[in-house]
């Protein structure tokens, strides 16, 4: 089984997305997830220019090989784009791989551990009676794990708020990347944040009782001083997580807010290998990886990645918005239906139209996600109605403080 050819497609169903295509030498095909947000482009031209060339050949079989051969045969190691990429060639290969053995890929991967993955929605409000109907609409849904997001009063947008319910959008969701010439650029100010975020929890408890489990996510925003005060103003409302709150290249900023607060940790979906991890995991100061399959070479490292902290007994939380296509999301699926330590799994569901290109096989039901019995990923791609998509420019938006310092976004 070698591989015959590689082709990267570009296509943007209300987003963009790049997926690469292996084809091997018995005409089996595999799909692996490369996309960026803000970035597609340099991942596509790095697996086009420098991945492809190197593909044609190989045997299809020996995936760890050919892991070890893009990361270290490339001898500039890690980096988003590098990962997304191998990431692609990764995830295509199980998916080729798994569809000869005739298997779903999470039998390759030592089974299923539980019958589905407990699956969290982005539920968010202009302000809380927008946010609690927004909750109620993703109850009725479904879901039973909710991520809580609000305006801030005195802030004109905020991350993770969805502009309106009827904003344009295919569906009520948040979706960061606007297709503009420049990024657009957002006003923050993070003691306004603090002051109004523990009230918003207060009411979502009192209108919804102690059950549900509430995630919430600090974006990288804070200081691991506000961090902790945040974590600890928190703790009345038992979230499932406080994520991202301090920017993700810093892990020793993690030691001072596990210092002040019970309130669980996850962080990082801006990270791309299992050496981002290491001093978290060792010292015990986090609760959740927030990696994606897609941003962190694929279902090979992420499984060695997850395996590594469940020695520590931190569990998965993958990343799932919609940036993440349904290749990628199939492949986090594959993954959480078959580890032990699964934690949680992040789902914002793509648009009708991303789903005319990406067909998808996995499942939503009772609040859990299944990746279905198809065999390999259970995911195909349609080049016709991809075709129909062509690619164009997006920006994730730039982020200043009210005096126009730029801030993490
Ligand atoms: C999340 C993330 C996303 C990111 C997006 C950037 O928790 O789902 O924070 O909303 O902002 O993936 O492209
Ligand atoms: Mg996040």
């Amino acid at each position: 089984m070698r591989i015959e050819s590689a082709e990267v497609i570009v296509t943007s169903p209300g987003r963009n997305f790049v997926t690469l295509r292996i084809t091997t030498s018995d005409g089996r095909s595999g799909l692996g997830d490369a996309t960026l947000n803000g970035r597609e482009l340099s991942v596509a031209a790095y697996l086009s220019e420098h991945v492809v060339p190197l593909l044609k050949g190989r045997d299809a079989a020996r995936i760890e090989d050919t892991w070890q051969y893009l990361y270290r045969g490339a001898y500039w190691r890690r980096g988003p784009v590098t990962m997304a990429a191998i990431a692609a060639v990764d995830m295509a290969l199980w998916d080729i791989k798994a569809k000869a053995a005739g298997m779903p890929l999470y039998q390759l991967l030592g089974g299923a551990s539980r019958t589905g993955a407990l699956a969290y929605g982005h539920a968010s409000g202009r302000d809380v009676p927008e946010l609690l109907d927004s909750i109620r609409a993703h109850i009725e849904e479904g879901y039973r794990a909710i991520r809580v997001q609000t305006g801030v009063p005195g802030l004109d947008s905020v991350y993770g708020v969805a502009a309106s319910a009827a904003g344009g959008g295919e569906r009520y969701d948040y979706e960061p990347a606007r297709r503009t010439a420049l990024p657009v650029e957002e006003s923050w100010d993070t003691r306004a944040y603090l002051r109004h975020i523990p009230g918003v929890f207060e009411a979502v408890r009192a209108e919804f009782g102690p059950e549900l489990p509430l995630l919430h996510d600090g974006h990288h925003r804070m200081t691991p001083i506000q961090a902790a005060k945040l974590g600890k103003a928190l703790e009345p409302y038992d979230l499932f997580w406080l994520e991202d709150a301090t920017p993700g290249e810093d892990q020793a900023a993690l030691r001072l807010i596990r210092q002040h607060t019970t309130t669980p940790l996850a962080i990082g979906e801006v990270f791309n290998s299992a050496h981002d991890y290491t001093v978290l995991l060792r010292e015990r100061l986090i609760d959740y990886v927030r990696s994606a399959v897609t941003h962190t070479g694929g279902v090979t490292a992420m499984k060695k990645l997850l395996d590594m902290a469940a020695h520590y007994g931190v569990k998965s939380g993958m990343h799932g918005p919609t940036d993440i296509s349904p290749v990628g999301m199939a492949a986090a699926l594959h993954l959480d239906l078959a580890i032990h330590n699964f934690g949680i799994q992040e789902y914002m569901r793509h648009s009708p139209r991303t789903l005319e290109v990406f067909r998808t096989s996995y499942t939503f039901e009772d609040g859990l996600l299944h990746p279905s019995d198809t065999p390999g990923l259970g995911v195909e791609l349609d080049d016709e109605a991809a075709a129909a998509h062509p690619y164009e420019p997006a920006y994730l938006p730039v982020n200043r403080l009210t005096d126009g310092t730029v801030h993490d976004w």
